[in-house]
């Protein structure tokens, strides 16, 4: 699967390849259906998908459709995805304001393109990266990851791009690197709250370097099919699924790699309440608030129940082994 750049700069997916986004409107049928007796379908993931396609009335062009598995153990669930609607107009990207509907109205402003990322610090080959390269750098594919906000809620959303590792490996670490920083675009012209005392800016978020080389962490280039929403972290994003939602820096420009613990801009600004680790867990609370319940963006009417919220947001399976022996009250 890959997301193209046509003549004019533009940045557009190769829909072919890609589930179009009509495929999410229409998920919320394909859900029911598979309540109702396509079950044992259902724990097969996006084989079954297809198959449901198959099924499901007025979409037979999903039928078609085969660029859409993951073959990364755990890198899709069947939970409900997120209207694109919600998961494009309800964002935190403080570089354009500090309301949840900020980011969807001021992100216009970024200029995605040409975009370069630079590649330094502990590696035997550093280099500048033009985004169109990066994007073809590996093969794309559809992954269905939960994203759990600290501040209590969350979304589930069908992320392209493909695992960090196989940038890393390209680039070949240093025996000394430690760690990974990546570093995002900190523009006063096109930012409008980069002048703000919120944050340290430029937004630098971290990774340990068995973090970043764990095949879940995703190098982020679109979601539903499409490239990413500026509002999302276009046109480069990290997404790291088990951990709070802030350690997914958008817009990335620099991925240093270093001996050391990067400072990243929650921790500076708060240490005692956002560590550098920050993987989800319903067992330690936020000074201010419990981290044990989640609220569904798309869910929040009346009668809607909060969710428990998962260790590791639903992935200990796969990431749980990544931190044995480590106390995580400590390293929160
Ligand atoms: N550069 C930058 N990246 C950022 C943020 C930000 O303010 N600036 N907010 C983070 C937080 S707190 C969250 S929850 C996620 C939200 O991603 P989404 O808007 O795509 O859901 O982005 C993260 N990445
Ligand atoms: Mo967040």
């Amino acid at each position: 699967m890959l997301i193209k750049t046509r003549d004019d700069g533009f940045i557009h997916p190769v829909s072919s390849e890609i589930t179009p986004q009509r495929v999410y409107d229409g998920r919320r049928d394909l859900m029911k259906l598979m309540a109702t007796g396509a079950a044992g379908v259902a724990l097969a993931g996006w084989a079954s998908r297809d198959a449901l396609a198959q099924a499901a009335p007025g979409s037979g062009k999903l039928a078609a459709l085969k660029g859409g598995k993951s073959a990364v153990a755990g890198a899709v669930t069947m939970e409900k995805v997120t209207e694109f609607k919600d998961a494009s107009t309800y964002n935190n990207y403080y570089e354009f304001g500090t309301d949840k509907a900020d980011p969807a109205k001021n992100a216009h402003t970024l200029k995605t393109a040409p975009w370069t990322v630079e590649v330094e610090g502990l590696v035997k080959k550093p280099g500048k990266y033009g985004i169109e390269d990066l994007m073809k750098l590996s093969a794309q594919e559809e992954r269905i990851y939960r994203l759990r906000c600290v501040e209590g809620w969350s979304m589930v959303i069908p992320w392209v791009g493909y695992s960090l590792a196989e940038l890393i490996k390209r680039v070949e670490p240093q025996p000394g690197a430690k760690f990974i920083e990546f570093v995002t675009l900190a523009d006063p012209k096109t930012m409008p709250f980069v002048g703000s005392r919120v944050l340290d800016w430029p937004y630098v978020e971290g990774l340990r370097m068995d973090e970043a080389m764990h095949p879940l962490t995703l190098l982020t280039f679109g979601m539903y099919g499409e490239v990413l929403p500026n509002q999302n972290g276009a046109p480069v994003r990290i997404v790291v699924p088990w951990k709070y939602g802030f350690k997914s820096g958008k817009s990335i420009v620099k991925i240093r790699f270093t001996d050391k613990e990067p400072a990243t801009a929650w921790n500076k600004a708060a240490a005692n309440e956002y560590g550098f680790y920050s993987n989800v867990n319903p067992n330690v609370d936020h000074p201010r608030w419990s981290q044990a319940t989640e609220r569904r963006i798309g869910e929040d009417g009346l009668f809607a129940k909060k969710r428990k919220t998962l260790p590791f947001n639903g992935y200990e399976a796969q990431v749980g082994q990544l931190y044995a022996g480590m106390d995580l009250k400590k390293n929160y």
